[in-house]
């Protein structure tokens, strides 16, 4: 292999720890709103996760630190010294009792590693479902999520809400996890794990939040080309806000004549083909169901923000904010898209 100029393995390993150690702190340093954050847990499996990856970071620092620290020592203490004659040092062979040291102490570390670990996966796993749990089916489209809530009769997209838990109401939240087409991954990190969407092999996570607030994460399989454009943003609501939710997802949509236009052109534009507003003819299930699209602050995974102008940029050309989106670009005129927009904008 020819290597390139200037190469140095261990440049390549410290700008390697140098990336990581910015994706894992820059959710950190932005505070728990802006980017995933491995270090600020808000929910029950978040936190046993947390406190054991840092018992892991302290036994294997613990590792790290006394060998670096012994491999010092013998470098400097050992090191050949100007006017010293060059020989090989004394040979040792067959110490049965540094042997067994260096045998048995690595099996025990590995075997506590390894006990921690299932213990914790199976405490999450197997956690039994309670009668009072909010259940969620997730589905990952190529480039988009879809929530439906079974028991309550909504479907939704991109964001989603669940109530908090506390110790006078204690509540989790149950995601089935399916997919509609490849492999993609669900993952909040500050809510719980990272667990995949498989087609035909539904996948099960929980979540019991004990904050309220709003957390971001996103599609942690590479899925197609806009996996990264495939955002997710959980609200952890009060209670009442919660039912304030719930009621307003659970109206049809809206009846607004002065939106005739758009909603005409809703009807008969192909949009009606791949998306649902409920109470209209619409009933297309390939895109996201838009029938409160209002009630969400971003559109597209996160990739735009739900403002009438992005609207109309999206409807204009998709590729305008995500390149591989499977919407066309409809080749209408601005009228056509102003109308579309006049009506999206009063589905609330
Ligand atoms: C071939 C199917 C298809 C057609 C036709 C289509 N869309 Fe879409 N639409 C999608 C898909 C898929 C997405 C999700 C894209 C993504 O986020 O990657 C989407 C997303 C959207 C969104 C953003 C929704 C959200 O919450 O993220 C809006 C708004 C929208 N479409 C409006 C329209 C309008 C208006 C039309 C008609 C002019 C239309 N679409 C035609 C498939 C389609
Ligand atoms: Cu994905």
């Amino acid at each position: 292999m020819q290597q390139q100029p200037g190469y140095s393995p261990i440049r390549y390993m410290l700008a390697l720890a140098f990336f990581w150690l910015m994706a894992i702190t820059r959710g950190y340093c932005d505070g728990p709103q802006a980017t995933p954050s491995i270090f600020a847990p808000a929910s029950t499996p978040a936190h046993e996760i947390y406190s054991f990856s840092f018992f892991v970071l302290a036994i294997t620092g613990a590792i790290f630190v006394s060998v670096a620290s012994l491999l010092v020592y013998v470098m400097i203490k050992y090191r050949a010294r100007a006017g010293e004659e060059e020989s090989e040092p004394p040979q040792v062979y067959g110490s049965v009792q540094v042997e067994l040291a260096w045998t048995i102490i690595p099996v025990l570390i590995v075997a506590v590693l390894f006990l921690t670990t299932a213990r914790i996966i199976f405490a999450i796993q197997d956690a039994p479902e309670p009668k009072s749990a909010l259940n969620v089916t997730v589905i990952g489209h190529q480039f988009w999520w879809e929530f439906r809530y079974p028991q309550l009769g909504i479907v939704t997209a991109n964001e989603l809400h669940i109530p908090v838990s506390s110790k006078q109401h204690p509540q989790a939240t149950y995601l089935r996890l399916l997919s509609a087409d490849v492999d993609h991954s669900f993952w909040v990190p500050q809510l719980g794990g990272k667990t995949d969407l498989i087609p035909n092999h539904p996948n099960e996570m929980w979540y019991q939040p004990t904050a309220t607030g709003m957390y971001v994460g996103q599609c942690a399989q590479f899925c197609g080309v806009e996996h990264a454009k495939m955002l997710i943003r959980v609200y952890v609501d009060t209670p009442e806000q919660f039912q304030a939710w719930v009621a307003n997802q659970q109206k049809a949509g809206v009846e607004d004549p002065k939106v005739a236009a758009g909603r005409h052109l809703f009807e008969t534009e192909a949009c009606m083909n791949c998306h649902t507003v409920r109470g209209t003819a619409a009933k297309g299930t390939f895109g996201p169901d838009l029938t409160h699209l209002m009630s969400r602050s971003t559109i597209a995974a996160g990739a735009a923000l739900n403002t009438p102008e992005d609207l109309h940029k999206w409807i204009e050309n998709p590729a305008n904010f995500k390149d591989g989106a499977l919407m066309p670009a409809m080749q209408l005129s601005d009228q056509q898209i102003d109308d579309l927009v006049a009506y999206l904008t009063t589905l609330h």
